[in-house]
């Protein structure tokens, strides 16, 4: 998402790319250990994402038709914890890991991110926003491409969701920053 509005908005803003499964050593810029995280010139380093993109789109000058804070702050917020859900159900999926002793709660955490998530997708189909390079619009796009890319749930009966990842999905900066099939061979 960072990556792709940073190409959009052609900001003055250097990309380091990532391995994943990521070094630990980028807990020494954000404690969560995950990317993204925006390193400002007087040092600072801004994540999680919410807070990158926000800052992004005020380097950009604040283009109204791109986010508005009061309008779009919970739908955005919401995205990202959808995603959250996502990396946490297949991260453990790809870890192999299953229960150990009884299960005290009575779900699978995997199956009920994924259910998190198709929630969530459904609530975005409802309302969706148009395909346009706004900090909705990518996110959405974003989640539902790495969703292809990494294996993620099938989602494209939701069809204005896929006129919006169809749409943004052949611009270059969606090329360009396209995440890498996972798990390798996949
Ligand atoms: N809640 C975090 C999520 C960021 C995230 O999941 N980043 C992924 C890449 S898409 C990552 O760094 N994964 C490696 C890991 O979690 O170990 C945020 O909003 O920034």
């Amino acid at each position: 998402m960072a990556r792709v509005l940073v190409r959009e908005w052609d900001l003055p803003v250097e990309e380091e790319e990532q391995t994943f499964p990521p070094d630990p050593a980028l807990f020494d810029n954000n404690p969560l250990g995950q990317v993204p995280a925006l390193i400002l010139p007087d040092g600072r380093t801004l994540f999680p994402t919410l807070i990158v993109l926000e800052h992004l789109w005020r380097m950009a000058g604040e283009p109204a038709d791109a986010y508005v804070p009061d309008r779009d702050r919970q739908r955005l917020l919401t995205i990202l914890q959808a995603c959250d859900a996502l990396v946490a159900a297949l991260y453990q999926n790809w870890t192999g890991l299953r229960p150990v002793a009884d299960n005290l709660i009575g779900y699978d955490p995997a199956e009920r991110n994924l259910a998190r998530l198709a929630r969530v997708l459904d609530w975005l189909e409802s309302d969706c926003p148009e395909p346009g390079i706004a900090l909705n619009s990518v996110a959405i796009a974003a989640l539902l491409l790495w969703c292809d890319a990494r294996g993620g749930p099938a989602w494209r009966n939701r069809v204005r969701l896929a006129d919006l990842a169809d749409g943004l999905s052949v611009r270059p900066a969606f090329r360009a920053t396209a995440p890498q099939p996972w798990p390798p061979g996949a």
